[in-house]
């Protein structure tokens, strides 16, 4: 009997200061917030309308300042006389107008500056700027 007490005692005594209470911590790596980016690519493409007009009043031309490449311009006539918008050189565009009507072309889709004038009146000039 006291053997056994001696020999539970000292393994108790002996072994019950070694080591701490609580092993390192290791739970607390996973509680930052991963939850973004959700909605990364959902811009829609860039929209610019209702610049590309040309306007014809008075045998003069009112041209916006630039137009996107490739872009639907509308061209309208005031005047009581036909006009054409003929791009001076290499044939980028030619549309004839009919008096008071609009008529649409294509703009050049290479960026510049296209000087254009009317077929029908070798005064008139103005120029398309595509950028
Ligand atoms: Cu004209």
């Amino acid at each position: 009997m006291s053997t056994l007490l001696i020999a539970a005692t000292a393994a108790c005594g002996s072994s019950a200061d070694t080591d701490g209470s609580a092993p390192t911590s290791s739970a607390s790596s996973s509680s930052g917030p991963s939850s973004t980016a959700a909605s990364a690519g959902a811009t829609p493409s860039t929209t610019t309308t209702s610049a590309t007009a040309i306007t014809i009043d008075a045998f003069a031309y009112t041209t916006p300042a630039s137009v996107p490449p490739g872009a639907m311009v509308s061209v309208t006539n005031a005047d009581a006389e036909a006009h054409t918008v003929t791009a001076d050189d290499g044939g980028a565009f030619d549309v004839t107008i009919l008096p008071g009507a609009t008529a649409v072309f294509t703009a050049p889709t290479t960026p510049g500056s296209y000087a254009f004038s009317c077929l029908l009146h070798g005064n008139m000039h103005g120029v398309l700027v595509v950028q």
